[in-house]
């Protein structure tokens, strides 16, 4: 069985244990929590499993790793209906997944992020949370704009894409993003939630 490194708490890592419940996936949970989890994932075992020191990392039993989040997504995606079969929409799928990591997890995750962990207490200044929101706010309108044209990121059909940006956009009003405001969002984030074997961000495997 493969075993999970995850943050309970973590929009990275609920993609991946999301996928994996959606393909009926079995695997083993190993828990990092934040608070403690800086201990756990900086120390020499867990950076020869993974050296950026991060979480979600994927263990496979011949003892090999995968980490980052979308690369997770797309190799249990390959094969699967997540993946769309049409070039162009397969292209947009990526196009979506490489923009939530540029654009909107650096800055709804990191808003929500500061907000929540009383380690990053310090952060909380109007200099970073301002900009935060300025940018959160600009990709939740990019979001927006092609959501009120197509039902799913990269067109007609659910991809590893609406999973990769449902993580972070469903808990945005912790960060101080309005959602009820952008219709194609809280539409899209309803029709996400309403996909077969759905699991939510607290899920864990029993
Ligand atoms: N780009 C990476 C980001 C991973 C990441 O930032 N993980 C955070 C949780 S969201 C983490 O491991 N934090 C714990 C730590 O730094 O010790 C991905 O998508 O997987």
């Amino acid at each position: 069985m493969i075993t999970l490194y995850s943050m309970p708490s973590s929009g990275n890592s609920y993609k991946v244990r999301l996928i994996l419940a959606q393909l009926g996936i079995p695997f083993k949970h190993i828990g990092v929590e934040y608070d403690g989890g800086n201990e756990f994932t900086k120390s020499d075992d867990f950076k020869r499993k993974n050296p950026t020191a991060k979480v979600p990392l994927i263990e496979f039993e011949n003892g090999q790793y995968l980490s980052e989040s979308n690369a997770i997504l797309l190799y249990f995606a390959e094969g699967t209906p997540f993946v769309p079969e049409n070039k162009l929409e397969r292209a947009r799928m990526w196009q979506w997944m490489f923009f939530e990591q540029n654009f909107h997890e650096g800055s709804v995750a990191t808003r929500a992020a500061n907000l929540k962990y009383k380690d990053r207490a310090h952060l909380r200044t109007p200099e970073i949370l301002g900009p935060l929101l300025e940018n959160g706010n600009k990709a939740l309108d990019v979001m927006e704009a092609q959501l009120v044209k197509t039902p799913y990121l990269a067109g007609e059909h659910y991809s590893a894409a609406d999973i990769a940006l449902y993580a972070y956009t469903h808990s945005a009003e912790e960060g101080g993003f309005d959602l009820k405001s952008r219709s194609g969002i809280s539409i899209w984030l309803k029709r996400v939630a309403a996909q077969p074997n759905h699991v939510p961000l607290e899920w864990l495997p029993s």
